[in-house]
């Protein structure tokens, strides 16, 4: 039996009251997999926040509870996913698989397409198929280029995949910019692909099929805590419509698998507040009674700010930013996206979510300045800029590390240039 997982983007949310709530999460999924007895751990990609975690108390937690599942024989395979492979396709879980504390299927890319390498592990053989850069494995998924190495094998065939996929009636791609484009159907994409037995999805964070048990070959677990206010708004919606956030225990049979929910909130308790005040005070005072309510671990406050005054934000601002830290409350501030200006971008979808929408963002000023850059370069080059520094790293190192890492990103951006 398998437990599957995906996204749980540890190190997103830095130096933010929340930081903690993906490694609390990990920890939590850990004893749900021993608990249930389960051979193998699956993370179907975005174990990690980004390629580099700087921060060494995260990942020696990561490292204790991946050798404690190890001492008790349980099994923990992952691919990479979009958000922690690098620019050139390196990632921290090189390093955990070098350890010994997860297992990776490899892949090969070369003229014919991607090729899937076998794994075995206990009862199962893996397939992985990770997420990569301008979600290409989905033109080799479309094209009809992922093939499966077959190394004969026997066992329940288990297809590990990092990408976006349009299921269940559900396009992620009309849903949010941040899924990317959904290019085919799940049903589609099995049907190009040698048959399995389960494909355990990630890259969509929110939970797919939104059923508590249920049987099928192919199914997102949804991320356990997120990495954005996003996911933090998609929280309160899933709870209100008596949902949550979950992982998946799987049991594969011949072509399609017995799926079962456990429900669990990983700790994180969410409350919105929108604004019919014009009285910072007010405002403030109605949030520390939404707060008071929480009895979760982690605190999340949303405020909708639309109905406060231009003039008055700075002064509410300041009063929240307060408020959240005396409370320990993590907190996100919704105002209108921007400004129409000169350059009006056409940002759709519901909430601004900093990761998808600065690709989008990006990509359309490219095409609107019409530079002649990389939109995926000059993206990098914005997390570089926009890197934080780690508690672990001295300032002199931090800019060392930022200004060399830019320069090499921006002589490649030039290169060719004359
Ligand atoms: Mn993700």
């Amino acid at each position: 039996m398998l437990i599957h997982t995906a996204d749980l983007h540890i190190g997103a949310f830095p130096r933010s009251p929340l930081s903690t709530a993906p490694l609390d999460a990990l920890d939590r999924i850990a004893e749900y997999a021993l608990s249930e007895g389960a051979q193998v751990l699956v993370v179907a990609g975005d174990f990690f926040e980004t390629p580099r975690l700087e921060n060494y108390e995260h990942m020696s937690r990561v490292a204790r509870t991946l050798r404690r599942l190890a001492a008790e024989g349980l099994h923990v395979v992952a691919v990479p996913g979009s958000h922690d492979s690098s620019f050139r396709g390196r990632s921290l879980l090189d390093v955990l698989r070098e350890a010994g504390l997860v297992k990776v299927p490899v892949f090969t890319l070369d003229q014919r397409g991607l090729t899937l390498h076998p794994l075995r592990v206990g009862d199962y053989v893996f397939y992985g198929l990770p997420g990569l850069r301008n979600s290409l494995e989905q033109t080799y998924l479309s094209e009809g280029r992922v093939f499966f190495e077959d190394g004969g094998e026997e066992g329940s065939r288990i297809l590990v995949a990092h990408t976006s996929l349009r299921f269940a009636g559900y396009d992620p791609s009309d849903y949010s910019y941040r899924y990317g484009k959904a290019v085919m159907g799940g049903d589609e994409v099995l049907g190009k692909l040698p048959p399995v037995d389960y494909a355990a999805l990630g890259h969509i964070h929110l939970p797919l099929p939104m059923a508590e048990s249920f049987t099928g070959n192919i199914a997102y677990p949804g991320a356990p805590v997120g990495r954005d206010a996003a996911d933090i708004w998609e929280t309160l919606v899933l709870r209100r419509r008596g949902f949550d956030r979950r992982i998946l225990v799987v049991e594969p049979g011949s072509g399609r698998a017995e799926v079962r929910s456990i429900l669990d909130g990983f700790g994180v308790g969410v409350e919105v507040l929108r604004s019919g005040y014009t009285e910072p005070r007010d405002l403030v005072r109605e949030a520390e009674a939404l707060i008071k309510d929480l009895d979760t671990r982690y605190k999340c406050l949303i405020v909708s700010l639309e109905n406060v005054p231009p003039d008055k934000r700075p002064e509410v601002e300041k009063l929240f930013a307060r408020l959240a830290a005396e409370r320990g409350v993590w907190l996100h501030l919704r105002t209108r996206l921007a400004e129409p200006g000169s350059l009006t971008l056409d940002l759709r979808g519901e909430l601004a979510n900093i990761g998808e929408l600065e690709e989008e963002a990006v990509k359309q000023v490219v095409e609107k300045l019409g530079l002649n850059v990389e939109p995926q370069m000059l993206l990098e080059l914005l997390n570089i800029l926009g890197r934080e520094r780690s508690p672990d790293s001295s300032k002199s190192e931090y800019v060392e590390q930022v200004v060399g890492e830019a320069m090499k990103i921006l002589e490649e951006m030039f290169r060719g240039e004359t």
